[in-house]
């Protein structure tokens, strides 16, 4: 059985689930308190060095980075959708992912966490102008994608989209205005409207 460390109100962690429910594959939860600090303990560092969630153990084989579990949870799981073989498409989905891990990490997770609060280094570390700068990059890079097509990569939805939908769809929370991105907003629509698609963490879990 695969088992997701998780953290409720992370856009990280929500990706993972996103895409396990998805694929409608069962797994354990381990709900991991990073207020507590669990995620800074010995045991869990022996799970991920960096003391970040998500982390998935697959029988007995550890990955940390949503990134990366993402990647590995199509290629095994997502009978050959989520993740394209064409290397053009495979590439291109890499190509969102970086997007999401740079402008997106930066601008729009961290100004989340700076505006909740987030009790952790990557909030205290932001200068929240900067973040709002990158995320209106992210967004403004995202809408040009989507005006043209109803997906980020090819005809049908990859794991690219699963990592770029939860903190263009909390940017709201960082008090980013992402109303005039039209594309974008029929995009997270489409997301939404998906029947195995799962609730966003809502503010204060
Ligand atoms: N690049 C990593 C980032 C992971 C990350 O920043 N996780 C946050 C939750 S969203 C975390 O564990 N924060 C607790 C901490 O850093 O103490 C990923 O995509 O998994």
């Amino acid at each position: 059985m695969l088992k997701l460390y998780d953290l409720h109100r992370s856009g990280n962690c929500y990706k993972i689930r996103l895409l396990l429910s998805l694929i409608d594959l069962e797994y354990d939860k381990v709900s991991v308190n990073a207020n507590a600090g669990e995620n800074k303990a010995p045991e869990f560092l022996k799970l991920n060095p960096r003391g970040q969630l998500p982390v998935l153990v697959d029988d007995g084989r550890v990955l940390w980075d949503s990134t990366a579990i993402l990647v590995y949870l199509a290629g095994t799981y997502g009978k050959g959708s989520w993740l394209p073989e064409d290397n053009y498409e495979l590439a291109q989905v890499m190509q969102w992912l970086a997007l999401e891990q740079n402008e997106g990490r930066y601008g729009l997770a961290r100004a989340r966490a700076i505006v909740l609060g987030n009790p952790t280094p990557f909030a205290r570390l932001g200068n929240l102008e900067e973040c709002k700068t990158l995320a209106y990059v992210a967004l403004e890079v995202l809408e040009s994608r989507l005006e043209t097509q109803p997906w980020l990569v090819g005809a049908q939805m990859t794991i690219a989209d699963v990592a770029c939908y939860p903190y263009v769809a909390l940017a709201r929370e960082g008090d980013i205005d992402a109303s005039q991105f039209h594309s974008v907003g029929e995009w997270l629509g489409r997301i939404e409207a998906l029947s195995n698609y799962i609730p966003l963490p809502k503010a204060g879990d």
